[in-house]
């Protein structure tokens, strides 16, 4: 029994048109009490043209797309209404709803219904919410390959390996006495348990790979005062976001922006030069500039045709960072092997090709890969289990205390499926969802 749900599924404000979902096993009859058409009978999905009602009186012209379960993205008789997109009308049709006997969808509501009704699993739900998130066109193009189910594809062989290593040693602890069951040696457990583990790793190693096209990386760029930090910024956003002039220390507060380097976004941290200052104001930008510094993943570290200052670098030189020589225009012997640019003049490849290096990002083709926290974490801890059954195997323990462990790892690959339903653990995943998904 699913109660019917409601929500608009596009943004609150003034638009062209509106899409308000309804789903649920009464969807069909509430829906009739506020439509000019009766669609309580439908058998098959259709569009419908007509009127809102309250009462007697017409509250907006409408298509309604009605969808017959269990053919509808929930698997659940669902409907939505098209409606002209003023918030007063979205907000007077969903009342009528409510009051015709619907309730609020929760966030993720329609997606978890889709996923408990079977239509799609965890992975591909998740998936839709990444999606939506998704800051770079590569980063969604991963996210639709596990909405389409191919993360799960490459998965389940891997499931399915598990479960068998994991059904062969039960069965023989189960029916010692059956003399024809084979018996399973602890190589055997040895060396499928191995190989099951080298095949998490390499989706472990991809997935994390691939974590920073939907996290992305800060960067943060720093230097002396007059070095070009915001002539950099500026180069890379192709705008004059961050002021510019020869005026040391005109930066004062963190000036941000983003650049998608090869479809990973970084989040670019213009900071106040790192120097000694009497200013209270760009003290207060110096001090910010090192809180950036803290937090960035990567430091751009900007030198001009002045001395670098080693005081100033011992600063940075713990983090994982990139000597950049700006202001090349104006140096005269350049060193093999060292970055020069001149953000003023946009010539600034040098940087991306090193940054593309350091960062190890490629030209991606979309592939299929595991890369948020919660599958993360549910590979690692299959990799886990698997080589303490590996360990206790070579230890020659008993071949019941062996299947404990495996039988932990097999848990964890139900659960990255969502196949093991755990409410409390698909209600924490699905309220990371935008309400109406
Ligand atoms: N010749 C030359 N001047 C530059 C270059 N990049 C920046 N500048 C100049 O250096 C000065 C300081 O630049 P700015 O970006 O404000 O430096 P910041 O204090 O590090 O943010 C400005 O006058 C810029 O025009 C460059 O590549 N070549
Ligand atoms: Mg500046």
């Amino acid at each position: 029994m699913f109660e019917t749900i409601v929500a608009l599924a596009t943004p609150m404000v003034k638009s062209a048109l509106g899409i308000i979902r309804i789903s649920g096993d009464d969807c069909f009859k509430i829906v009739s009490k506020i439509f000019s058409k009766n669609i309580e009978g439908v058998k098959e999905k259709g569009i419908h043209y007509g009127y809102i009602l309250d009462g007697n009186k017409e509250i907006d012209q409408v298509v309604l797309l009605a969808y017959v379960a269990p053919h509808s993205f929930t698997g659940e008789n669902s409907v939505e209404i098209i409606c002209h997109g003023s918030v007063l009308i979205e907000k007077q049709i969903i009342q009528l709803l409510l009051d015709s006997g619907a309730r609020m969808a929760t966030n993720g509501e329609f997606s978890s219904r889709a996923y408990l009704n079977g239509k799609i699993d965890l992975v591909q739900a998740e998936a839709i919410n990444d999606m939506i998130n998704s800051l770079t066109e590569e980063a969604k193009d991963l996210s639709m390959l596990a909405l389409k189910g191919e993360n799960s594809k490459l998965f389940k062989p891997i499931k399915e390996q598990i479960s068998e290593i994991l059904s062969s040693i039960e069965v023989n602890i189960d029916y010692p006495e059956y003399e024809d069951i084979e018996e399973v040696s602890k190589e055997k457990v040895i060396n499928v348990c191995s190989k099951i583990v080298d095949d998490l790793k390499d989706l472990i190693s991809q997935g994390e790979k691939d974590l920073i096209y939907k996290e992305g990386i800060n960067v943060a760029i720093v230097g002396e005062p007059n070095v070009g930090k915001s002539s950099l910024l500026n180069a890379l956003l192709n705008e004059d976001k961050a002021i510019v002039t020869p005026i040391a220390g005109t930066t004062r507060d963190i000036v941000e922006g983003e650049y998608s380097l090869n479809g990973v976004p970084l989040h670019l941290l213009d900071t106040a030069g790192l120097h000694n200052s009497n200013d209270l104001v760009e003290k207060i930008g110096i001090d910010k500039a090192k809180e950036a510094i803290e937090k960035s993943d990567l430091v751009i570290f900007l030198v001009d045709e002045r001395k670098m200052d080693d005081e100033l670098y011992s600063f940075i030189k713990d983090k994982k960072h990139i000597i950049v020589h700006n202001k090349a225009d104006l140096i005269k012997d350049k060193k093999q092997n060292e970055i020069y640019i001149s953000a003023s003049n946009k010539d600034i490849k040098p940087l991306l090709n090193k940054m593309k290096e350091v960062l190890d990002i490629g030209d991606v083709r979309p592939h299929p890969s595991f890369n948020n926290a919660r599958q993360l974490a549910l590979l690692k801890n299959m990799v886990n289990n698997l080589n303490i059954a590996i360990k206790d195997a070579k230890d020659d323990q008993p071949i019941d205390l062996i299947s404990t462990s495996i039988l932990i790892a097999y848990n964890s690959a139900l659960d990255l499926l969502g196949e093991n339903t755990k409410n409390d653990l698909t209600e924490e995943i699905f309220s990371r969802f935008c309400v109406g998904k």
